[in-house]
């Protein structure tokens, strides 16, 4: 099994469709081993997109990630990241695939609702930014033999 993170961004706190993602992730078969709201400060955030530090479009992206609350979540399954990123859709909404949570709920790559690991050294990393151990819960689901082979 495979675990990911993935975050619900402030467009999507405010725009009240934090369930409505959930869900998507949930149906799918993806199991929530962690999740909590976090109001991230700047110096989080940078951290967190490190990897974008001097692009155009940093200092946009820290100060909407920044603007307010998030959700963070870790999800765990079969092919967790790939699966992930595909419920959520092209970076770019206008050019996410239509079923997908950006193609369906966004219109612009500044708002595009979600973020999702982008492979499994990200996700390690990742997933060690925003969750202590302790967090990460360990439990079973006893409709997983219908999920996974
Ligand atoms: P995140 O990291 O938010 O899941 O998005 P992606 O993994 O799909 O895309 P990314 O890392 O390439 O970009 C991170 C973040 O920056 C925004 N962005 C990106 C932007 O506003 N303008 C841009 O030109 C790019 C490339 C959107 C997502």
């Amino acid at each position: 099994m495979e675990r990911t993170f993935v975050m619900l961004k402030p467009d999507a706190v405010q725009r009240g469709l934090v369930g409505e993602i959930v869900q998507r992730f949930e149906r799918r078969g993806l199991k929530i081993v962690a999740m909590k709201m976090v109001h991230i400060s700047a110096e989080f955030a940078h951290k967190h997109y490190a990897v974008h530090v001097g692009k155009p479009f940093f200092e946009g992206l820290i100060q909407y990630i920044t603007s307010g609350p998030v959700v963070a979540l870790v999800l765990e399954g079969a092919n967790a990241i790939d699966v992930a990123r595909a419920t959520m859709g092209a970076t770019n909404p206008a050019k996410a695939a239509p079923g997908t949570v950006r193609a369906d709920f966004a219109l612009e790559m500044g708002r595009n609702l979600v973020h999702g690991s982008d492979g499994p050294e990200t996700a390690v990393f990742e997933i060690g930014l925003w969750f202590g151990e302790q967090e990460l819960v360990d439990y079973g689901r006893s409709v997983d033999a219908w999920v996974f082979e």
